[in-house]
């Protein structure tokens, strides 16, 4: 007897070892062998698929189909929407999950209408791609072999019915699609493929539980000052069991303990944690993004019977509109823990049509480029996703604020019980899923919805009765639902209901809430009027270009390579796409000689426009307070507005973008012959600088030279610095052979700031055909680096290769007798450096 006691105590530090463990819910994901089919084939139809993966990449796999983004095969891959398609998972579960209490299955990116069983059983049926769906599994799963099975339906065949009954067609491009909650973009843009596919977009999980599990968890910022933040961590969670608990918060410094008695069912319940001295998240360029990591626990008898981590940041974010003292508009800016913030950045779309093939490693890249390019803000805008948690968290972690717009865009959608429904819930999940997230600044209902419906000419095909009907439809989503949900769970984020606020037909886009400009472009006008047509805020604005020329080596043959083939048409996705460049091309520069360089050229033509777009937003500060050029990147290669191309390769705009972010910047503007520079500082304490403006030749001669030391910046500020005739800038020098340098160097004489300006389009330049440009290449630890010199002024000097890499700088100006290193980035090692790097320049590229 005594032996067997001795035993059991000796056993007792183990037992209690492994029930510890044992409590926690078991989630894991849902591994085993995955196959699909085309709906209606027989059961050797059944290919192999590796998950995540929608119909597309999975035939791709199979190489069923060609590459959809190789020359027009798009065209040929229309099929697929209007088959229904079945996938299917064999997996043998985990031993330990049948012990449980529970075992429920959860699925996140299901897209979208998919009738799921679990071994013949029907589990769940959904209509929503962005939302979250579980099911209770525990009587349909058995140890062994289980079938998960997934019918998808056509998401186009599925509302065929719904729509027709409608009586009216929606209004918006290829408008079938507001029927469904899906990617919008999906559908087509005026920058991506038609891609309407289904299919398992990332692999679902089991969650195997026994007493409490937490449902979500939310820190709820409910006061800061600098002693001390109080956070509200508020917790749903289902619980079987009754009886003391205590809510265990934890964070690296020190645990809070609260008792509380739990009930079963699902239960909301808050702690209140105090953090001393809190240390607050600033978006980049005006602090650090400093974050939090959390624990929080409920602990039974010493075990924890569920716990979450997480991480946030202490921070207020408000969207001040308040009306002008002079009564002629209101400001529409972001307040970040009290202080302005002039919003730098882009439009942001998902990085590829087929989601599924987006990694990691693309998110990193892609928010580094954001971060190099000196934003402090992206808009993820409606027709694409809400991002991944893996977005947000690099956002958090790097300061980039997000503009997140509910996935609605161009278009009226259905105001059924149905639709609102599916609707509401999404938003909920949505705002609870990213709420914790210190970079959410706004959240936006829809993308031109209510400008389309105003300025669009979309009432006139209804009678008053539908019009009535649709647009209280509208006001009941986005003014209603949407606004409500924000309001009561986004943890203080504010909303906007329809990004812009008026259309550039109204005069007040220019005097209240956000903008978006598409007079240049759509409406021709020069890229001078984004001088003149400054809003508040401007959340679009943009211009097309071509990708990077080994981007499209990467979906052509040679014989495709001409801007009106069917392939590059096929991949230009905007009606009057190449008209607009080339119209825009000829004002300002001479001809292309190849189609390489109109490639070329359209790269700097767009980097110049919204260059000139930038500028005058930050100039206008704080009249203006932000500017989002569309768009930051692309879903497939193909000609589009985007800075940074589907591969990820820099466009001339993303490096003129990051020179034109910078936090202090000198920006020349001409009025009336007088060129004027104006001192522009997004920080927020006193800068002294010293500024030097000097005019040369090409060839290399100084024209003029002045120089202003101990220049005071305000903080957060625009003035003139300093202005001078043009003819007294030039001296006696011509407009045509002429080059303005503008310089701001810091009180340690680094430069912060450097633009070089021409008083003449670069068509009447006198530029030197064949300057002598020296390429030297020397290897150096992470590449090569590259020194430049000319004799000569070479104008969007441009360094190539076949060799994967990444080139620090490049489309610049280089000036005669200017020395410039470029670091080219590549794990590779070169047999000939000096032979693998070509170079081009305007005056080469063109007539
Ligand atoms: C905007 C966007 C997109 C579109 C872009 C270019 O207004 O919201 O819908 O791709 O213009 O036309």
């Amino acid at each position: 007897m005594r032996a067997l006691l001795l035993l059991f105590l000796l056993a007792l530090p183990m037992l209690t070892d492994a029930q510890y463990t044992q409590k926690l819910p078991l989630r894991q994901r849902v591994e085993g062998t995955w196959r699909f089919r085309k709906a209606g084939d027989g059961g050797d139809a059944y290919k192999p698929v590796q998950i995540p993966a929608g119909v597309h990449t999975a035939l791709l796999q199979n190489k069923l189909i060609e590459d959809p983004f190789y020359r027009d095969n798009e065209e040929k891959l229309q099929w697929i929407e209007r088959e229904d398609w079945e996938f299917e998972c064999e997996f043998v579960p985990e031993e330990a999950v049948f012990q449980r209490t529970h075992v429920q299955i959860t699925f996140k990116g299901i897209d979208t209408y998919a009738h799921i069983y679990l071994n013949d059983s029907l589990i769940l049926e959904t209509d929503n791609m962005f939302r979250t769906w579980t099911a209770e599994v525990k009587k349909y799963l058995k140890p062994g072999k289980n079938i998960l099975h997934f019918y998808f339906d056509s998401p186009i065949k599925k509302v065929e019915p719904e729509w027709k009954a409608l009586g009216y067609e929606l209004p918006g491009s290829n408008a079938i699609r507001t029927m469904t909650r899906k990617a919008q973009f999906h559908y087509g843009w005026d920058w991506g493929p038609r891609m309407v596919g289904c299919g398992i977009l990332k692999v679902p999980e089991i969650c195997a539980w026994d007493d409490v599990l937490i449902e979500d968890t939310y820190v709820h910022i409910e006061s800061i000052t600098p002693e001390r933040a109080r956070l509200i961590f508020r917790v749903r969670y289902r619980s079987e069991i009754s009886g003391p608990v205590s809510f265990v918060v934890l964070d690296n410094k020190r645990k809070s303990i609260d008792s509380r008695q739990l009930r079963p069912g699902v239960r909301e319940d808050s702690v209140i944690y105090d953090l001393k001295n809190p240390k607050l998240w600033w978006c980049a360029g005006l602090g650090e993004p400093h974050l939090y990591d959390f624990t929080f626990q409920i602990i039974k008898n010493g075990r924890p019977e569920d716990q979450i981590n997480l991480r946030t940041g202490i921070r207020t974010v408000e969207l001040v509109t308040e009306k002008d003292a002079n009564g002629k508009g209101e400001s529409f800016f972001f307040r970040l823990n009290g202080v302005p913030v002039f919003a730098k950045g882009a439009n942001y779309i998902p990085q590829d049509i087929f989601q599924e093939r987006v990694t990691g490693n693309h998110y990193r890249r892609i928010i580094d480029d954001v971060v190099t390019a000196n934003m402090n803000m992206l808009r993820v805008w409606g027709g694409g996703i809400y991002e991944e948690d893996t977005f947000y968290d690099l956002c958090d972690a790097k300061g980039i604020l997000v503009w997140q717009d509910f996935m609605y865009a161009c278009a009226m959608y259905p105001g059924n019980g149905k639709f609102l429904k599916n609707a509401a819930r999404e938003a909920l999940e949505q705002i609870e899923r990213l709420r914790n997230h210190p970079c959410i600044a706004l959240w936006c209902g829809n993308n031109e919805n209510r400008e389309g419906w105003y300025h669009w000419g979309w009432q006139m095909q209804f009678d008053e009765g539908q019009r009535t009907q649709i647009w209280r439809d509208y006001l009941l989503l986005f003014s209603d639902v949407l606004q409500t949900y924000v309001r009561n769970f986004a943890n203080n984020v504010p909303y906007w209901e329809s990004s812009p606020r008026y259309g550039r037909s109204n005069p007040k886009s220019n005097t209240e809430g956000d903008s978006h400009y598409w007079g240049v472009w759509h409406d021709e006008k020069p890229f001078e009027v984004y001088n003149k047509e400054v809003p508040r805020f401007m959340s679009e604005y943009g211009f097309q270009s071509f990708p990077e020329w080994r981007s499209i080596l990467s979906f052509t043959l040679p014989e495709d390579r001409k801007l009106d083939s069917k392939v590059m048409l096929a991949h230009q996705k905007h009606p009057r796409g190449n008209a607009l460049i080339a119209e825009y091309m000829k004002r300002d520069y001479r001809n292309p000689r190849t189609f390489e360089d109109f490639v070329y050229v359209s790269q700097v033509l767009q980097a110049e426009a919204m260059r000139t777009g930038i500028e005058a937003h930050r100039r206008n500060k704080p009249y203006c307070m932000g500017t989002l050029y569309w768009q930051l990147n692309d879903v497939w290669p193909g000609a589009s507005w985007a800075g940074r191309d589907h591969e990820g390769r820099w466009k001339a705009l993303h490096y003129f973008v990051r020179d034109a972010y910078t936090p202090l910047i000198a920006l020349p503007y001409m009025e009336d012959d007088i060129l004027k520079v104006f001192g522009v500082s997004d920080l927020s304490s006193d800068s002294t600088v010293s500024l030097r403006v000097r005019a040369l030749t090409f060839s290399g001669k100084i024209l003029s030279d002045v120089s202003q030391p101990e220049v005071k910046m305000r903080p957060d500020s625009s003035h003139l610095l300093w202005q001078g005739t043009l003819k007294t800038v030039l001296n006696g020098g011509k407009p045509d052979n002429a080059v303005v340098e503008i310089v701001l160097t810091n009180a340690v004489g680094a430069v912060v700031s450097r633009r070089l300006w021409y008083a003449v389009p670069p068509r009447k330049l006198n530029l030197a055909q064949r300057p002598g440009v020296e390429l030297r290449v020397r290897q150096v630890d992470d590449g090569y680096e590259l020194a430049l010199t000319t004799d000569e002024l070479c104008k969007n000097v441009l360094i190539y290769t076949d060799i994967p890499g990444f080139f620090s700088h490049n489309y610049f100006d280089l000036l005669p007798g200017e020395r410039r290193t470029v670091l080219f980035k590549t794990e590779r090692i070169l047999d000939d450096p000096q032979g693998a790097f070509r170079v081009k320049h305007l005056a080469g590229a063109t007539e």
